[in-house]
């Protein structure tokens, strides 16, 4: 039976998975906008991607003989000043999310969790790849500056991301 302080924090851990769907959808939203299609595709993975993590936890808990109560998901941006802005916040955000990955592992630890400290270390190792794979991105934006042709290169690269369901745990 899961401890009623782990359970807490997977709860809260959910909401934030699910706002991390929600703020990608949000992003995926801008680049329709800007009819950059290999952008869209990028952020339909992440979002998928994003879901998967949510319910790897949600099916855990449940596992665990616990309860999934689910919270409001709170309102993304909607809007970003250019796709380098926009990637900034997606690193940024990647970066938190990280952070509460940190927070829960410290619970589990706290509560002598062993099982979800086990659990959780999937989710740390894909952070890494998480903000490995914005910071390659980000770093491409940044060379490219205001090159339209460059940006348009990028568009390509970015529509050959494919989601795969990932084994969570
Ligand atoms: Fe769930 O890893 Fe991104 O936020």
């Amino acid at each position: 039976m899961i401890n009623e302080k782990m359970e807490k924090a997977f709860n809260d851990q959910i909401n934030k998975e699910l706002y991390s769907e929600y703020l990608y959808l949000s992003m995926k939203a801008y680049f329709e906008r800007l009819n950059l299609k290999g952008f869209v595709n990028w952020f339909n993975v992440q979002v998928q991607e994003e879901h998967a993590h949510a319910m790897g936890m949600f099916d855990y808990v449940h596992e665990r003989g616990g309860e999934v109560e689910l919270e409001a998901i709170e309102k993304p941006e909607t809007k970003w000043e250019s796709p380098l802005a926009c990637f900034e916040q997606v690193l940024e955000h990647e970066e938190f999310v990280t952070s509460r990955i940190n927070a829960l592992m410290d619970v589990a630890d706290e509560v002598k969790d062993r099982a979800s400290l086990s659990f959780l270390n999937w989710y740390l190792k894909e952070q890494v790849e998480e903000e490995a794979s914005v910071g390659d991105v980000l770093a491409t934006l940044r060379l490219i500056g205001d090159d339209k042709k460059a940006l348009l290169m990028l568009d390509k690269d970015l529509s050959t991301r494919t989601f795969v369901q990932p084994v969570i745990g």
